[in-house]
């Protein structure tokens, strides 16, 4: 009768509660989350052990009755009693119901434990209105040893109902009313009870329960019940029955209470978070996608002509045609515009990217921001989308810093070593051109001032016979034949570095591309995939504390 399922659970739910508000931060709205960081707090200080118990505690001085109160109530005398025997030295628990309840009794440290009903051999007892009590007799309060008033004192913290049992004789003492006093703040349900009316007469039992009704209001507990009984005789003992069965039904309804809030509380954060699994991982595409996007709209592609251009030219120099080399140099370096230049340490400023460029990057994010979002709940849309949309300029920044230096890594590589090789060949090639030039202006020269001719060497008379070559006058040769060379070489060169300067732009924009996707992913893509995954788990904490209903 005391075990439906959601009752067991409801400790769980209202953690799980817990640590999904928690979670959520200031991500779900105040006006959900005030109330039910207050149920929290409610159910936490109401749920002091668990939901399908309730314990009470005999409370009293030594010889008060507790012991005997307990075999009354259980219909035992597993309690010793009397006040020459030993003294309960230690607590003894009385449960109803089906099971012992295990946990709650090894919480409370309680190591004596006595089930009622469990040896009656009819089963009308499965039906007793204390199913779900845990009655305990505690060590007498005014014990001369410390370690059974410090046993008191951490029992009666620990539970529901607070039953204190006194006499005609000791219903004063000042020691219970101290304990009256300081417990009135706890929560727990404070009950008293006057023992052994049988020795006393109406008159003296009226004057009891005036004087106890009396000095409970000066305890600040003006509103405890005050049941008179006996414990020997069984008189009035069924009132205090009443009492613990109404106990059980209040903690039971409470509990039921408790969990509705519970549950109307987590259903109504659970369609702020949105209930429906959506967009639980960020599928690598969208980043993908973000990233080229991105460097598109960083100009990386002006980057890539340039350190394309910048390679041709700084390759003219060592490998073109020594010639012409002299031309280039005339117009300014293609990366030195960009400032990405040899020597240029500082960040790229890339001044054709901004107005229209910046606006596109913009709008890229915002889209996968879109992408992202879309079909969230709209509480949602807003905390992914701050999270996914960085400060613009730092993104920028980053991007920036990350194309320049892409390409100054490319360019610290140096230039290939086959260049030099080139150089030396081209400028022996055009050292011959000169020097056929200059002979044959000087043989020019002896002609034109009419001497006598002076005898030019062909290339058989130095090298013996050599083909086609054979009557060619040297200095003719070396003219026609450095120049020939030396564009051919030029030529030939100039499609390698070709090549090689495509190579090099694709280098510099996979390794840009690279950076960019970190980038993209540290700034945008994780932080939303972060809100994301929060939200994941807020739907697991909150359907866990909605309860399963
Ligand atoms: N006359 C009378 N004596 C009682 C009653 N209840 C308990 N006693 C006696 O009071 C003494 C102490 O009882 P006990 O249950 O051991 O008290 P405890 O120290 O509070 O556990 C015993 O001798 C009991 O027989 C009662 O209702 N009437
Ligand atoms: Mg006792």
């Amino acid at each position: 009768m005391l075990k439906r399922r959601s009752r067991a659970e409801l400790p769980e739910r209202i953690e799980a509660l817990h640590s999904a508000l928690q979670l959520a931060g200031d991500r779900l709205d105040a006006e959900t989350t005030v109330p039910a960081a207050a149920l929290v707090d409610k159910a936490r200080e109401r749920l002091r052990h668990g939901t399908t118990h309730t314990v009470a505690a005999l409370l009293g001085a030594t010889g008060s009755g507790k012991s005997s109160l307990t075999n009354a109530l259980a219909g035992t005398n597993a309690a010793t009693t009397g006040v020459r025997r030993p003294t309960t030295s230690s607590t003894l628990a009385c449960f109803w119901g089906h099971e012992e309840p295990h946990e709650l009794l090894d919480w409370l440290e309680v190591v004596n434990r006595y089930h009622v009903g469990q040896h009656h051999t009819d089963h009308e007892s499965d039906t007793d209105p204390l199913d779900g009590l845990v009655l305990l007799d505690v060590p007498d309060h005014d014990s001369v040893q410390v370690s059974h008033r410090l046993e008191m004192e951490r029992i009666a913290r620990h539970v529901d109902l607070l039953v204190w049992v006194t006499d005609a004789e000791k219903y004063g003492d000042n020691a219970m009313h101290t304990y009256l006093r300081e417990m009135s703040g706890h929560g727990a349900v404070t009950v008293m009870v006057l023992n052994k009316i049988d020795m006393l007469t109406d008159d003296e039992r009226k004057q009891c329960i005036a004087d106890i009704s009396r000095l409970l209001a000066a305890d600040g507990l003006p509103n405890a019940p005050v049941v008179e009984l006996s414990a020997n005789s069984g008189e009035g003992v069924t009132d205090l029955r009443a009492v613990l069965t109404e106990a059980v039904e209040r903690k039971a309804a409470m509990t039921d209470r408790l969990g509705a809030d519970c549950s109307a509380v987590s259903t109504e954060l659970l369609s702020e978070v949105g209930a429906e699994q959506r967009n639980v991982a960020i599928s690598p595409k969208v980043g993908q996608d973000l990233a080229s996007a991105l460097v598109d709209a960083s100009g990386l592609s002006f980057v890539t002509d340039a350190v394309e251009a910048g390679h041709r030219r700084d390759a003219a120099a060592r490998v073109g045609w020594p010639f012409t080399r002299w031309a280039r140099k005339l117009r300014p370096h293609p990366l030195g515009r960009l400032h990405l230049g040899p020597g240029s340490g500082g960040r790229s400023s890339l001044p054709e990217i901004s107005g229209v460029q910046l606006a596109r990057a913009e709008n890229a994010v915002r889209q996968t921001v879109g992408t992202v979002t879309d079909q969230l709940p709209e509480q949602w849309v807003d905390v992914v989308r701050d999270a996914g949309t960085p400060n613009q300029a730092a993104l920028n920044n980053q991007i920036d810093n990350a194309v320049s230096g892409s390409v100054r890594r490319i360019h610290d590589s140096g230039n290939p070593k086959w260049w030099t090789a080139v150089n030396l060949i081209q400028l022996l090639l055009a050292g011959a051109a000169v020097a056929g030039a200059i002979w044959l202006a000087l043989l020019a020269f002896g002609a034109y001032l009419r001497l006598p001719d002076i005898p030019t060497p062909e290339f058989d008379d130095v090298f013996g016979p050599v083909g086609f070559l054979s009557q060619v006058p040297i200095p003719t040769g070396l003219l026609i034949g450095g120049i020939v060379l030396g564009l051919l070489l030029a030529a030939v060169s100039m499609r390698l570095v070709t090549i090689g300067s495509r190579r090099r732009a694709s280098a510099v924009r996979s390794s840009a591309s690279a950076a960019v996707q970190d980038i993209t992913d540290d700034l945008v893509i994780d932080p939303m995939q972060a809100e994301l995954d929060t939200r994941t788990e807020l739907q697991k904490l909150l359907t866990l504390a909605a309860g399963s209903s």
